[in-house]
């Protein structure tokens, strides 16, 4: 049995989903956040106190694509784009880009939300973050013209890591970065009912 250590609008909504996309039953154990400080015994599963961590036996993963490429490896590869199929190479960049390019704004933006201060350097600073997260999307919106999803033609591991910041995008309130195409991607991802069954695990 996989057990998932989670917490709620954390990147471990990318690994209840692969699970729920894939039909796969998992023991989850939901964490308050941030567990490095509220859960000082999850430093025992990951040292870092980041979510997710996945466990599998005597194996314990820590990176929530590595998590869901596994996950998809052993139970739906179509999830994956395979070496030497076409638009492979599309397919790790926007996996990449996900987690990479798009979250690194959106984090800062978290992490500075957390520590409650206020005054003009974290004004600066959110702002930046807000215009670097801007900027970084349009790559997005050009990549989407003609496409309904980011590799293959067809709903793969790359959608379900892009999938995740446009989430945390909607909660924060910059639903108005987002091109009229990746409006419309993004509402087409999140309709998909094994995000929303994955999206209201506690
Ligand atoms: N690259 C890692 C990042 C993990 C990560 O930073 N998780 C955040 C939540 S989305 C976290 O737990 N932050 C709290 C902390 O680091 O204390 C992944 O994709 O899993």
């Amino acid at each position: 049995m996989l057990t998932l250590y989670h917490a709620r609008h954390t990147r471990s909504l990318r690994v209840l989903w692969t699970l729920e996309e894939l039909g796969i039953k998992a023991e989850v154990k939901s964490l308050q956040f941030p567990p490095r400080k509220l859960q000082p015994d999850y430093l025992s599963i990951n040292p870092t106190g980041a979510v997710p961590a996945l466990v599998d036996g005597d194996l314990v993963l820590t990176e929530s694509l590595a998590i869901c490429e596994y996950i998809a490896a052993k139970h739906g590869p179509s999830l994956l784009v395979a070496p030497g199929e076409a638009d492979r190479v599309q397919f790790l960049q926007w996996l990449w880009y996900g987690e990479s390019t798009l979250m690194t704004p959106l984090s800062r933006m978290a992490t500075v939300g957390r520590l409650q201060r206020q005054g003009p350097d974290i004004d600066a600073v959110m702002a930046d973050a807000r215009d670097n997260a801007g900027v970084r999307l349009t790559s997005l919106e050009k990549h989407l013209e003609g496409r309904e999803y980011l590799a293959a033609g067809r709903f793969t591991l790359a959608d379900i890591s892009l999938g995740y910041p446009l989430y945390l995008i909607g909660l924060t309130g910059l639903d108005h970065l987002l091109g009229p195409r990746s409006s419309a991607y993004r509402n087409r991802l999140h309709v998909r009912p094994a995000f929303q069954r994955a999206v209201s695990v506690p």
